[in-house]
């Protein structure tokens, strides 16, 4: 190399060859750093498929930018010499290589970003920290549409962004089929026979097969299973998993969205958040990709409105969100929700059906899909008064897909309302009604979803009640929820009793967590 080079630090999850420090830049004036490091790997104790997926794509990406000439320092985790850190590491590096610049694309995570933005004290090199146009709404951009709203909706900021893409949009501005929003058509509960076809699964290489010997060494006391691994781990896997989605499951997928059908843990879904997250997949090229779908007939409207607006709106609102209200998300507990995780959320060991099912495919398979998250797992949680702390680590550390920019708002707004409703206008509580409609979980349950209170009735059905009863100050000022005080007015106190005397019996059996669980 001529001159000093460029040291261009990438993350775990900035796995993208168009990335912001790449462009612009040859192969022979920069030096390429990746860094798997100990703070990265157990801020929380990750479910082993997530380390060994996010290491296993890190490697493969680094062998493919040398593939292509570029000059790769790649610190292993085992490295003698590796202190750790992303800061530690940068500095040991710019000893190596003596750059004349550090260009890094912002984080993705507060945590690491308030890191970053001490580089440029603690280095003597000049550091430029760039935005991550990966994302289609930036920072300002956000602040600017957030700017004197009352309420953050994000249905407002999603018509922002078909307009900003031209997703689904027709040239006079309006949106493509008359509505923008198809949600309602995407309620249907399972049908019998729902045979969804299985995504493609993708066996392990040698790479994979090195960081699941070392997930297995250096990670044994994380939670879930590590085998069978069969996550895409390349930009060309995460590209035929989404062929495979476009081809086969797209049709179906806007219907069965909210459905859940015991033992069955991929329907319809597109199964890509773990690629789209660490950079393997561009996510308005997905969009774009879906809408040709409805340009062909091959995917009905409400199917590719839905998935585009998980993407364009959800995602985008999610990640600004965020943004917005870091760093006191972390903190927030409107509802002042102190109880321990319970211990079978780790384990999976309960009698309550739809929650071992969930639990049984996010120790699996280090995923869960949508509804499971908000309305079982996330609805319990809500519910049974579930420390927001608690529950934060718990979603964080068990998904694959999970990053905190993501898996907060998620968690602490969407459900659990501990922000006080910035994000949702009521939370999302639900009685095993709205399971037993939805799933097939309740059939066969030990315990009986008609059964409102006492022994066997389903926990959900008190736990609602009591939840709703002990945050009526806080809750029934809003219009949405008036009609449920009012049935709960017009039960008699007997009734009323028996609820909440249930809801707490249930309550008094959960064993707590076991510390260590998330965090050492
Ligand atoms: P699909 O159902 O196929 O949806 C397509 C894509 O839309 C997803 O891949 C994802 O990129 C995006 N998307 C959908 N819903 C959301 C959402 N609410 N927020 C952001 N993006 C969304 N998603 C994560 O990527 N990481 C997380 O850590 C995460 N934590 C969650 C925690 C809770 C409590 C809840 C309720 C949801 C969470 N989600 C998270 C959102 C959603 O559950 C997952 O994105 C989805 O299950 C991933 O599976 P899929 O790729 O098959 O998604
Ligand atoms: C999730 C994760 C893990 C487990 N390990 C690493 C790592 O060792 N090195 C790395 O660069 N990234 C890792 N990641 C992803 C990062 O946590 C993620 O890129 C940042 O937190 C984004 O802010
Ligand atoms: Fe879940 Fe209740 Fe249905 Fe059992 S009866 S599966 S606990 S909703």
């Amino acid at each position: 190399m001529a001159s000093n080079p460029i040291l261009i630090p990438i993350l775990g999850d900035q796995l993208t060859r168009t990335l912001a420090s790449l462009r612009g830049r040859t192969k022979n004036d920069s030096v390429i750093l990746m860094m798997e490091v100990w703070d990265e790997a157990t801020y929380v104790k990750h479910h082993k498929q997530k380390i060994a997926l996010i290491f296993s794509a890190m490697r493969h990406f680094a062998a493919e930018l040398e593939e292509a000439g570029w000059q790769v320092d790649y610190v292993k985790l085992t490295d003698s010499d590796n202190s750790g850190s992303f800061t530690g590491e940068v500095a040991r590096a710019i000893e190596r290589h003596d750059p004349r610049a550090v260009h890094v694309v912002e984080a993705s995570e507060w945590r690491v970003q308030q890191a970053i933005e001490e580089w440029p004290g603690k280095f003597a090199c000049e550091v430029e920290i760039l935005p991550d146009d990966r994302f289609l709404c930036s920072h300002a951009e956000f602040e600017e549409w957030a700017e004197g709203r009352k309420h953050l909706t994000m249905e407002h900021f999603y018509r922002e962004m078909r307009r900003k893409t031209g997703l689904l949009m027709l040239d006079d501005g309006k949106p493509k089929g008359g509505e923008w929003n198809l949600d309602k058509q995407n309620r249907e509960p399972p049908k019998g026979d729902m045979d969804a076809p299985a995504r493609p699964k993708f066996e392990p290489d040698e790479i994979t097969r090195e960081m699941l010997s070392l997930v297995k060494d250096k990670f044994s006391d994380h939670f879930g299973d590590l085998e069978p691994f069969e996550w895409p781990v390349t930009s060309a896997e995460a590209e035929q998993a989404a062929d495979a989605f476009f081809a086969e499951r797209i049709e179906n997928f806007g219907p069965y969205q909210d459905a859940m059908v015991f033992g069955s843990d991929d329907l319809y879904h597109s199964m890509l958040s773990t690629s789209i997250n660490c950079g393997l997949l561009d996510p308005i090229a997905l969009c774009e990709r879906a809408e040709q779908a409805y340009e062909d007939g091959r995917a009905p409207l409400n199917s590719v409105e839905g998935f585009i607006r998980q993407i364009i709106g959800w995602r985008e609102y999610i990640r600004g969100f965020y943004w917005h209200f870091m760093p006191g998300l972390e903190e927030a507990n409107d509802l002042e929700a102190t109880r321990a995780l319970p211990e079978f959320f780790w384990t999976g060991e309960t009698d309550m059906r739809c929650l071992s099912d969930c639990i049984r495919s996010t120790k699996e398979n280090a995923h869960a899909h949508h509804i499971q998250r908000l309305m079982v797992l996330g609805n319990f949680c809500l519910l049974a008064g579930i420390d927001p702390r608690a529950v934060q680590d718990w979603y964080l550390a068990v998904y694959a897909d999970a990053y905190q920019w993501v898996e907060l708002p998620n968690v602490s707004s969407m459900i659990l309302y501990a922000d006080g409703g910035a994000l949702a206008t009521k939370p999302y509580a639900a009685s095993g009604n709205y399971i037993n409609k939805m799933s097939d979980y309740c059939k066969e349950c030990s315990y009986s979803v008609s059964k409102k209170t006492g022994d066997g009735a389903c926990p959900f059905n008190p736990l609602y009640w009591h939840f709703m009863d002990r945050h009526r100050d806080r809750l029934s000022s809003s219009h949405r929820i008036g009609r449920i005080y009012a049935t709960w007015d017009r039960m008699g106190d007997e009734k009323k009793q028996e609820y909440l005397s249930s809801a707490e019996s249930f309550l008094e059996t959960l064993e707590p967590a076991r510390d260590g669980w998330a965090r050492d």
